[in-house]
């Protein structure tokens, strides 16, 4: 394996990833560019096509110059898919369509990324973890995409052989994360004179990552991960941030000197993620090696040290959850 095509690789996990794969690959970025995508964000060096993912001759195009091709494009946010599910269903169910038949086409190694979402949510206070044979229970319109998606994965390494591998993993946090999601909202919220804005009670509960562990994990089943299979990525252990959202905002009111409010709560909101990568970590040997305090205080570094990447964004973000009382 020497190129790899990276779809989604403006945004946030995939232009991380682009960065961590183009020291050992060459590189092809696609991205539509959407609101969530920025060009400044593809690593110098590496090649960038801006186009869209459900148009099948451009991605003929670039599967069949590649040896496999990363899967990171969807659109991703939960907030968003309540107020307008259409481009979710698109991007996410119509465009992995589109790279599946590629991939069939010209035969070509894919890696499909997931979220933890796809199994639905867990009871607060439980200490059960979603394993890869979880059911499928999908409670959003973007989590219904996903998973819409995983199963078209599947049915493709089933029906048609292709080589195909599968990831879910759960939140990620660190540098170049789109102001609209939790972390990085409350950290710009606090730059720019705003209290932190928590969700209903904040009992809910995530199981952040890194997302750098997350995208050496990825690495890790393109390279040694079996065909057909599916893994669980999550830090899930004393090195995770599995506590609820009340609590990180907190720990990021500490740090930064901050205050936070309450806000309005979001519709069928998900109580509890916790994944089980017991799997990943025995078959590969993968484990994560960032610990959520220093993650947590570099992202804030971040966010502080370049206010020009994210202040276009904030005023657009912060005008629609104040439509929502958010
Ligand atoms: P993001 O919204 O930051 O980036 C998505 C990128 O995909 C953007 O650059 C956007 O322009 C691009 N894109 C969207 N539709 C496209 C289309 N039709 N054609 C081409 N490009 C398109 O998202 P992210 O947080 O980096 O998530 C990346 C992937 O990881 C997604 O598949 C998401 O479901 C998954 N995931 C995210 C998390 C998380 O915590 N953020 C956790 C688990 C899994
Ligand atoms: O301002 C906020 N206040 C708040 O309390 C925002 C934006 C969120 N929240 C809460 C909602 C969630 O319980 O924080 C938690 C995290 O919210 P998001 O960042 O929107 O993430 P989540 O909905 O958990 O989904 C994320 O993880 C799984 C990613 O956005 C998905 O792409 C990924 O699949």
């Amino acid at each position: 394996m020497e190129s790899l095509l990276v779809t989604g690789g403006a945004g946030f996990i995939g232009s991380n990833f682009a960065r961590m794969a183009s020291e050992r690959y060459r590189v092809i970025v696609v991205d539509k560019l959407t609101y969530a995508g920025n060009r400044a964000n593809v690593p110098e060096g590496v090649e960038f096509v801006e186009g869209d993912i459900c148009e099948q001759s451009l991605i003929d195009d670039l599967v069949n110059r590649t040896d496999a091709t990363i899967h990171f494009a969807a659109e991703s946010h939960n907030d968003n898919s309540l107020r307008d599910p259409s481009a979710f269903v698109q991007s996410n169910v119509v465009g992995t369509f589109t790279l599946l038949e590629a991939v069939r086409k010209f035969e070509k190694r894919l890696h499909h990324i997931s979220t933890d979402e796809v199994f639905g949510d867990l009871e607060l206070g439980g200490t059960d973890a979603f394993t890869e044979t979880t059911p499928y229970n999908p409670s959003s319109p973007y989590s219904a995409t996903k998973a819409g998606s995983d199963h078209l994965v599947r049915a493709w390494v089933r029906s048609f052989g292709i080589n195909a591998t599968i990831s879910n993993c759960s939140n990620n946090y660190g540098p170049y994360q789109h102001v609209e999601k939790f972390i990085p909202r409350q950290i710009t919220n606090i730059l720019t004179g705003e209290p932190a804005k928590l969700y209903g009670t904040g009992a809910q509960v995530r199981d952040w990552i890194h997302v750098d562990d997350h995208n050496d994990a990825v690495l890790a089943i393109l390279e040694r991960g079996r065909t057909g299979e599916t893994y669980n990525i999550g830090a899930g252990d004393a090195r995770s941030a599995h506590i609820t959202n009340k609590q990180v905002i907190e720990k990021i009111c500490d740090i930064m000197g901050g205050d936070y409010v309450h806000v309005n709560d979001r519709p069928g909101h998900d109580q509890r993620y916790t994944m089980d990568a017991t799997k990943i970590r025995r078959e590969l040997g993968w484990a994560p090696t960032r610990d959520f305090e220093t993650g947590l205080r570099e992202t804030i570094a971040w966010y502080r040290d370049n206010r020009e990447w994210w202040r276009g964004d904030k005023g657009v973000v912060e005008k629609q959850y104040a439509e929502r009382g958010q």
